[in-house]
């Protein structure tokens, strides 16, 4: 731990092998301590929040992952499709400074669907930010449409859209994700469809879904790839780890516990040394322990999310949504400064 402490405090980058000797070392409060140092010294303290909506589509999806409890098949009971004027009514009076989209694969809607999705939101609220479509989607509008992965991010942002989720990443390693999501696009194509998102000059997040069937190592690999991608092109905004929530899952489980939550998300902001913000989702952490993981290296907290579908069908307890006066008590009752920021990391006012 005194190497790594040293390490830390000048700067210099962690290894795999010290991030694994992270997640198996006890001293939470150490690790906490040096994560939050790092925050403190990208982002002071500062905690960052959104006036944002999340809209899932349709959640009839061909891929069917098992540790998915969102989707279902075509013709199942609980299946939806959101029509185009239903996803304009959520958007109400345009109050929202971004827009969250993501959905299943739909065995029948062509790509032209999706796009108009995104122009008829941009005509109607030209002020909303759009952040829609993981590089799941966009590997399946690429196949469906017969267009190049650029190609379809290129048509994409002609209509509106402007930056992309981190969802679909879940964890990289092959042997994991063949028992999670056999039919889900591999890592390396995920971090390929970001690439070229970010050579076109598209910014996106990036995620890591934990506590199911993977071990350390497999998540310090995921962490160590997307370190790499974010060296080459640098167009990562933030990354956000997913609690797992087992319920009502094909995968089944438990839930992570509060300490493996605090040490995701410290260790992450240590090894991802070339991310400006980590994210805890108080969707999927719960309000108290994303406020905790405020003092353990998080410095954005999200937004108030309105309507949340995906963790609230495997279990989440937590609201659908928070009030701006609710987000900014949850900080600054942690000690730290809440700050608006548009989708960039802009303040606002
Ligand atoms: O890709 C699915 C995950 C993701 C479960 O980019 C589950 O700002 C836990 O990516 N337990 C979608 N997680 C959500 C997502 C996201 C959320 C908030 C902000 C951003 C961002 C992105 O939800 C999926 C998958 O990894 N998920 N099922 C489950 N049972
Ligand atoms: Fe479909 Fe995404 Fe759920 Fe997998 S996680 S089944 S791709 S909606």
């Amino acid at each position: 731990m005194d190497k790594i402490e040293k390490k830390v405090m000048t700067g210099k980058r962690l290894d795999p092998e010290e991030g694994l000797f992270l997640f198996e070392n006890d001293d939470l409060f150490t690790l906490g301590r040096l994560a939050s140092m790092v925050a403190e010294r990208k982002n002071k303290r500062h905690v960052y929040y959104v006036r944002n909506r999340h809209i899932n589509p349709t959640n009839i999806c061909v891929n069917r992952c098992k540790f998915c409890a969102f989707s279902r098949s075509k013709g199942e009971k609980g299946s939806y499709e959101l029509t185009v004027e239903e996803i304009l009514s959520k958007l109400g009076d345009g109050c929202y400074r971004e827009v969250h989209i993501v959905g299943g694969l739909h065995p029948d809607w062509g790509f032209d669907h999706y796009v108009n999705i995104i122009s008829k939101i941009k005509e109607e609220f030209p002020e909303t930010h759009i952040k829609a479509f993981t590089a799941v989607e966009i590997d399946h509008f690429s196949r469906i449409s017969g267009l190049s992965i650029e190609d379809v991010l290129k048509r994409l942002r002609e209509s509106g859209l402007d930056t992309m989720p981190g969802g679909g990443a879940e964890i990289f390693s092959e042997r994991v994700r063949m028992r999670l999501c056999p039919e889900k696009i591999s890592g390396e194509r995920w971090l390929e469809i970001h690439r070229k998102a970010h050579i076109l000059g598209i910014r996106t997040n990036a995620t890591m879904l934990y506590g199911h069937i993977e071990g350390y190592r497999d998540r310090i690999d995921h962490l160590i790839r997307l370190r790499e991608l974010q060296d080459e092109t640098g167009g990562f905004l933030a990354f956000i780890p997913l609690s797992y929530h087992p319920a009502n899952t094909e995968t089944g489980g438990s839930y992570t516990s509060g300490i493996d939550d605090l040490k995701t998300i410290a260790v992450s902001r240590l090894i991802l040394d070339n991310f400006d913000h980590i994210k805890a989702y108080w969707i999927m952490l719960g309000e108290k322990i994303a406020q905790l993981s405020l003092l353990f290296g998080a410095d954005d907290i999200d937004g108030t999310i309105i309507e949340e579908k995906i963790t609230h069908s495997a279990g989440g307890v937590t609201a659908e949504s928070l009030t701006i006066e609710e987000i900014r008590e949850i900080v600054t009752k942690a000690g730290r400064i809440p700050i608006e920021r548009d989708a960039l990391y802009r303040i606002i006012g």
